[in-house]
C-alpha cells in the first residue's frame, strides 16, 4: 500500500497502489493516507495542480468489498476524502488507465478533468453486488453524463469503454500511450479552471429517466439494488449533500441487506474456489493447445463446442460414423447461430471451425495434450477407451472423464499411471453451463489438478474441486433435494404448488419443471439403481409412475408437465390426478402444505447433505458447495448458495429444523451431518470454513 508522490514542475503527481487493484480501502488505512497526500500537495505552495493515477495494471477497481462487513459510518472516510478532491482549489486532473470501476470511478469523477487511456473500462458494478454506488456516484455521474445514460451504467452494472464515455461527457479526453504525460501536458498548457463535477446542474433528463427505470424495475426481486439506484436519481437535486447523504443512507440498507450479502459471498467464492487448499504455488499448470473428446453424443458435442469457443484446437473422435458427422453438422450450426445473431464475426466463426477435426479412431490422439472421454456411463465402455488412451496417448497428455455416475478411481486404474487421470464433469449443455466439477482422482497429481482448473477458468468456467463419491458434490446433494420435492407431493402439495414455491424464493426453476427438462429417465434410472443399493433410503413413488406412463418431459413432449408448444410448462390435471390417487394408495391423507415448508424442507435437505459432504472432505469447504449451486443448478446468486444460506439463517436454527423433520415422516433421511451438530453447538458458521 503506497501513495507516491513526484513533482514536475508544478505539478505533482499522486499514484496510488494497494493491491493487485488498488481497492479503496477505509480498513486499512489506504483510504486516509490518500486524503493525506493530498491534502499536502493542496496545501504546497510550490504545487499549482493535482493528477492523480493508479499504480500497477489500473486506475483503481473500487471500494475495499471487504470493508462492506464492517460498520456503514467507516465508509464517511472514503466520502469526505472525495469531497476534499473535488472542493479542491486547485485543478485535479484524474489520469486514468485499465480499470476505474466503483469507487475507483466515483474518486474519478470527483476530480475537475478526467483522461481516460484508449481500452480503459469504466463502470458501476456495485449493482452486482447489490449495492449502490455509496461514494457520490448516483450524484455525480448523472450530472455528468445525464441521467439516462447514467441509469444504464448503474443499473447494468457493465462498464463503458473509454470511447464511449468520452461520448457521453464521463471523461474528456482518451489518449493512446502514457495518460499520466497526457495529464501533465492539460495541465501545462493554461492552468484548466477547478470544476467540480458536484456544482454541474441536475441533468434535464432525471424526471424522464426515472420514471422509465421505475417502470423496468423487476417486482418482487430479490435485490433491492435496482430501485434504491432509482431513488437516488430521483432525490437529485440542486442541493449536493442532501442527495449524497441519502445515498449514504441507502447505502448502509443495502449494505445490511442479505442480498447484498449474498452476492459479496459470490464474489470472493468464485475466486476462493481456484485456490487448492494445501498446495503450493510452485505447483504450475501444464500448457494445453490440442484436446481430444472422445464421443460424439449431446455432451461431447457440448464440450467441443465450449472448447472451440474458447480458441482451443479439438479433435473429436467418434466411432460411429453417422453419430461424427451428426455432431460435426450440431458444431457448424451452433457456431454458426453466434454469427447470425451478432455475437461474433464470420472470419471467427470461420477460425473456430477450422480447429475441429473430426475422427473415426482413437489413433487420431497421439499429440493431444488433453482427451476429455464423454461415452457412455459403463464401465466396461470406459475400460475399453482408457485402455486404449493408456497406449496411444502421449505419456504427460492429461486423460479426463466426464462420468457423473462412475468411481473415477475405478477409471483411473485402466490406466499404468493413473496420476494422469482427473474429472472433468460438465454440465449439460456444455457450451452454456458455467459449472465444472474437476473430479481429484485418489492418484490425481497435484500439477494436473491445477492443469484442470487453469483449463477450466481458459474456457470460460468455474471450476469447483470435488473428491471421489457417488453423484460428487453437485448430484449427490442435488438428490437429497429431490428426495423431498417427490415426498411433498405424496403428502399434499401439487407440482406447480412445489416449482412456484421454490422459484418465488429465488431457484431459476422449480424441481419439477428442473427434472422435466433434463429428462425425468434420467432420475429415474437412478432411483432404480439406488433401489438396489440403498433399500432402506426410499423415494417417493409417485414420479415413478410418471415415468412408467413414457412421460420423460420435454424431451417426449409430456412429463409432470404437458408441454403444448415443446417448451412452456402447463399443469397436467390428469397427473394431480394421479398424484392424489397415489397419496390413497399409500393410505395416506393429504394435507395442506405451505410455501414456507416447501422450502424449508427442500433448502435444508441441501444444506445438511452439503455439510455431509464437506465434514467428509469431498469438498475442500462450505463454498465449493456453495459455488457449485449457482452456476450448475439455478440456486439465487443473492442468496448465496446454500451454505451461506444456512449461516444466514443461524446454524442453531437449522438443526433444530432439521431435527424437527427427523422427528417425522421419513424422518431417517435427516440425519444431521455432524459437521452442522458441531458447529452448531460451538455457536460457529460455515465461513469460518471458507477461510
Ligand atoms: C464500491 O466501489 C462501492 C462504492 O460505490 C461505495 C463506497 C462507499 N475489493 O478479479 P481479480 C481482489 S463496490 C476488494 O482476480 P482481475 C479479488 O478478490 C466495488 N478486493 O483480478 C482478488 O483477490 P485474491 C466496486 C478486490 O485482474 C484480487 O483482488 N468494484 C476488489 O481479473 C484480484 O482480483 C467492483 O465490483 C475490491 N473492489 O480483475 C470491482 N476487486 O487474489 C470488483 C478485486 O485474494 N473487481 N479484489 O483472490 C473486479 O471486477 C475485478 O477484480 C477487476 C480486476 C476487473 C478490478
Amino acid at each position: 500500500m503506497s501513495v507516491t508522490k513526484e513533482a514536475a514542475g508544478a505539478v505533482t503527481v499522486l499514484r496510488i497502489g494497494n493491491g493487485p487493484v488498488n481497492a479503496l480501502s477505509v480498513g486499512n488505512g489506504f483510504v486516509t493516507e490518500i486524503g493525506d497526500a493530498f491534502a499536502a500537495a493542496e496545501a504546497d505552495q510550490d504545487c499549482a495542480a493535482i493528477v492523480i493515477a493508479g499504480e500497477g495494471r489500473m486506475f483503481c477497481g473500487g471500494a475495499d468489498i471487504g470493508d462492506f462487513d464492517g460498520d456503514p459510518a467507516s465508509l464517511d472516510t472514503l466520502r469526505n476524502m472525495q469531497l476534499g478532491v473535488e472542493n479542491s482549489g486547485k485543478p485535479v486532473i484524474m489520469a486514468i488507465h485499465g480499470v476505474a470501476l466503483g469507487g475507483g470511478l466515483e474518486l474519478a469523477m470527483a476530480g475537475h478533468y478526467r483522461i481516460a487511456q484508449a481500452g480503459t473500462k469504466l463502470g458501476m458494478p456495485e449493482v452486482t453486488l447489490g449495492l449502490l454506488p455509496g461514494g457520490g456516484g448516483t450524484q455525480r455521474l448523472p450530472r455528468l453524463t445525464g441521467a439516462a445514460a447514467a441509469l444504464d451504467m448503474m443499473l447494468s452494472g457493465k462498464p463503458v469503454s473509454a470511447e464511449r464515455a468520452l461520448e457521453i461527457g464521463l471523461v474528456d479526453k482518451v489518449v493512446e500511450g502514457d495518460v499520466v504525460a497526457a495529464a501533465l501536458a492539460l495541465a501545462a498548457e493554461a492552468l484548466p479552471p477547478v470544476r467540480p463535477s458536484g456544482a454541474l446542474p441536475v441533468p434535464a433528463d432525471k424526471a424522464e429517466a426515472v420514471e422509465a427505470a421505475r417502470a423496468k424495475l423487476r417486482p418482487g426481486a430479490l435485490s433491492q439494488a435496482p430501485a434504491r439506484i432509482v431513488d437516488c436519481v430521483a432525490a437529485l437535486s440542486d442541493d449536493l449533500a442532501s442527495g449524497l447523504a441519502v445515498e449514504a443512507r441507502l447505502f448502509g440498507e443495502l449494505m445490511a441487506s442479505e442480498a447484498s450479502r449474498g452476492l459479496r459471498h459470490v464474489f470472493f467464492g468464485e475466486r476462493k474456489v481456484a485456490r487448492i487448499p494445501g498446495l503450493s504455488s510452485d505447483v504450475r499448470p501444464r500448457p494445453i493447445a490440442r484436446v481430444g473428446v472422445v464421443g460424439g453424443g449431446l455432451m461431447g458435442t457440448g464440450i467441443t463446442i465450449a472448447l472451440l469457443n474458447a480458441g482451443l484446437s479439438v479433435t473429436m473422435v467418434e466411432l460411429r460414423e453417422e453419430a461424427l458427422a451428426k455432431a460435426g453438422a450440431t458444431i457448424a450450426k451452433t457456431i454458426q447461430r453466434d454469427v447470425d445473431k451478432g455475437r461474433i464475426a464470420q472470419d471467427k466463426a470461420d477460425a473456430r471451425l477450422a480447429a475441429f477435426t473430426p475422427a473415426g479412431s482413437l489413433d487420431a490422439l497421439g499429440d493431444v495434450d488433453l482427451v476429455i472421454e464423454a461415452v457412455f456411463e459403463d464401465i466396461g465402455v470406459k475400460e475399453e477407451v482408457f485402455t486404449a488412451l493408456d497406449r496411444i496417448t502421449k505419456p504427460e497428455a492429461i486423460l479426463a472423464s466426464n462420468t457423473s455416475t462412475l468411481d473415477l478411481d475405478a477409471i483411473a486404474a485402466f490406466v499404468s499411471d493413473p496420476s494422469r487421470v482427473v474429472g472433468l464433469h460438465f454440465f449439460s449443455p456444455a457450451n452454456i453451463m458455467r459449472l465444472l466439477e474437476v473430479v481429484r482422482g485418489k492418484a490425481t497429481a497435484p500439477e494436473v489438478l491445477v492443469t484442470a482448473m487453469d483449463f477450466a477458468k481458459r474456457i470460460g468456467k468455474v471450476g469447483v474441486v470435488a473428491g471421489v463419491c457417488d453423484g460428487f458434490i453437485g448430484n449427490r446433494i442435488f438428490e437429497e433435494y429431490l428426495r423431498q420435492a417427490w415426498f411433498l407431493l405424496e403428502e399434499g402439495a401439487l407440482p406447480q404448488q412445489v416449482d412456484a414455491a421454490m422459484e418465488a424464493w429465488g431457484m431459476a426453476m422449480g424441481p419439477c419443471r428442473t427434472m422435466d427438462l433434463a429428462g425425468q429417465d434420467i432420475g429415474w434410472a437412478v432411483r432404480k439403481r439406488r433401489a438396489v443399493e440403498q433399500p432402506d433410503r426410499p423415494y417417493s413413488g409417485v414420479i415413478d409412475r410418471i415415468c412408467e406412463m413414457g412421460r420423460f418431459g420435454q424431451k417426449t413432449g409430456k412429463g409432470i408437465y404437458l408441454y403444448p408448444d415443446g417448451r412452456t410448462a402447463e399443469p397436467d390435471p390428469e397427473i394431480d390426478r394421479l398424484i392424489i390417487e397415489y397419496s390413497a394408495e399409500i393410505g395416506l391423507e393429504r394435507r395442506t402444505i405451505s410455501d414456507e415448508e416447501i422450502v424449508s424442507r427442500c433448502v435444508l435437505a441441501m444444506v445438511n447433505e452439503g455439510a455431509h459432504i464437506v465434514g467428509e472432505g469431498i469438498a475442500y469447504r462450505p463454498v465449493d458447495v456453495d459455488m457449485i449451486y449457482l452456476y450448475g443448478y439455478g440456486f439465487p446468486r443473492e442468496r448465496g448458495g446454500p451454505m451461506f444460506h444456512a449461516d444466514v439463517i443461524g446454524l442453531p436454527a437449522v438443526l433444530e429444523s432439521i431435527r424437527t423433520y427427523a422427528a417425522g415422516r421419513h424422518g431417517w433421511a435427516w440425519e444431521p451431518a455432524p459437521l452442522l451438530v458441531d458447529l452448531a453447538a460451538r455457536g460457529e458458521t460455515f465461513e469460518i470454513l471458507n477461510a
